[in-house]
């Protein structure tokens, strides 16, 4: 019965697998960064041009209501995945009003007039009757669920004849953000502060033993992003990606996880072969869950909460790998580790935004949780070592095209299969190709010393924060991406 926590991968606090600091500037680099962002320029354009459509998409549904001068009024108001009907309702001033509340989406809504009084929160298909009296202002009503009312379930409630609208809706609108508008915006030529310390790619192997027993909090926790970006992401022990784990084929695995958070959350690995509805079952704040299983089969595989709506869990951050050992695995002088994702940004500290993230609008594509980390703090090895990148596209949405600039494959495992042995009769790889919650590793050597980039060949991300730097050797890298 071995215990304790497997090795884990550090967060943004946790050390830099070199120190190596800085960087400079070696011409063949910055050229290719000035690609980089030129691209991102150019996708910024496509963006803006696809928010202005999104716009124009949630125009006002139409009003209902409004009846007699000040007796009683009846509002039907539909909720759906993810909007509310109708988004402008009139109501005269100072009148009784009924609001019959349905629920016909796919997943649990609440309908709360300015934050204060509303409904339970509704199952798909159920109804409640809601009796407001005497609003005297203009106001707003909304979906709490974490993310809703950001992706567009927010309806307008004008008060028509007495003493008029103006006036703070009783409060402010308690609510805090009034919309979500399009959040945080990242500057992808910002430099992180000079005690910034990277996610720890470099990876460990398995710990001993066949009983790997780990603890998992669930919970929301603000973290930085991007350079003077944060963002509530929703993360397992506070980390963004989630711990890595490793054992090998036939290991039994005890994860309890303990919902620390103020929503449901769960847990779903995809390296077991459990049911559904008991392991990955959502728990409420405070409950707990074990999930335990055999790791019957080798692979780099993605874990995440899957809780309704799971794009918006997995989109905030929710995610980590787990790595079973393929038997026979060759030894190499170092190995690392890069989940790349997205991320979708919301208002500054709060979470990312649903509605982009069903859009397919990110604002950044990272590995590891960091916007360009590891161009800022470079991942330092030596010449002609044996070097294996452990890959994950966690997406929620994007593929990954994982490539090395300088460097070429000559080991290539993707999905529990080798593609590529390094062999006379066998030519050599360029990218690994990933689709969401697919992994794989490759195995490389730089045969000069310098700078190498590790990038997505899907070029509009690298601009977008999926580019970092090997450092092979020493190297002048005085204002290269850091300090
Ligand atoms: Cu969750």
């Amino acid at each position: 019965m071995s215990t304790g926590v497997l090795e884990t991968q550090s967060p943004p606090s946790g050390s830099p697998p070199d120190g190596s600091g800085s960087g400079s500037g070696a011409a063949g680099r910055d050229n290719w960064v000035i690609m980089a962002v030129t691209i991102a320029a150019f996708s910024m354009v496509a963006a803006i041009v696809a928010v202005g459509i999104g716009i124009s998409k949630n125009g006002g549904t139409g009003s209902s209501g409004g009846g007699a001068s000040s007796g009683p009024v009846t509002v039907e108001v539909e909720l759906g995945d993810l909007y509310i009907k109708p988004a402008k309702i009139e109501v005269p001033a100072g009148a009784e009003v009924t609001f019959k509340v349905t629920n016909k989406g796919a997943m649990p809504h609440d309908f709360s007039v300015n934050g204060e009084q509303g409904t339970k929160m509704l199952d798909p298909g159920a109804s409640e009757t809601l009796v407001v009296k005497g609003l005297q202002a203009d106001t707003l009503a909304w979906c709490t669920v974490a993310g809703h009312r950001e992706a567009g379930m927010e309806a307008q409630i004008t008060v028509t004849g007495g003493s008029g609208g103006g006036g703070g809706s009783s409060g402010g609108g308690g609510g805090g953000d009034t919309a979500a508008a399009t959040g945080a915006e990242i500057d992808f030529n910002a430099k992180p502060e000079a005690d910034f310390k990277p996610f720890d790619a470099a990876l460990q192997p398995a710990p001993g033993g066949t009983e790997h027993n780990i603890a998992f909090s669930a919970e929301e926790t603000v973290l930085e992003v991007a350079p003077g970006v944060t963002q509530e992401m929703w993360t397992f022990n506070q980390q963004f990606p989630g711990p890595v784990l490793r054992g090998k084929v036939g290991d039994i695995f005890t994860v309890t996880l303990t919902n620390n958070g103020k929503m449901g959350h769960s847990i779903d690995f995809h390296a077991s072969k459990v049911a559904w509805n008991d392991e990955m079952r959502t728990i409420e704040p405070g409950e707990s869950l074990v999930y335990q299983f055999e790791a019957k089969h080798s692979g780099i595989w993605m874990y995440h909460c899957g809780t309704a709506p799971a794009l918006h869990h997995i989109g905030n951050g929710m995610f980590g790998a787990i790595i079973i050992d393929p038997p026979n695995l060759p030894p190499v002088d170092k190995e690392f580790i890069f989940v790349q994702s997205e991320i979708y940004t919301g208002p500054m500290g709060k979470p990312g935004d649903l509605g982009k993230m069903q859009n397919e609008e990110w604002d950044a594509v990272v590995f590891n949780g960091y916007v360009s980390q590891y161009l800022h703090k470079p991942i330092r090895v030596e010449p002609n070592e044996r070097i294996r990148a452990w890959v994950l596209d966690a997406g929620p949405s994007e593929n990954s095209s994982f490539h090395i600039v300088g460097t070429i494959f000559d080991r290539v495992y993707k999905e529990g299969a080798i593609l590529l042995q390094p062999d006379d009769t066998r030519g050599g790889s360029q990218a690994l190709d990933l689709q969401p919650a697919q992994g794989g590793y490759v195995e490389f050597t730089f045969d000069e010393v310098g700078l190498y980039p590790i990038v997505t060949h899907k070029f509009a991300n690298p601009g977008k924060g999926a580019i970092g730097l090997f450092q092979a050797g020493e190297v002048d890298t005085t204002g290269v991406g850091g300090h």
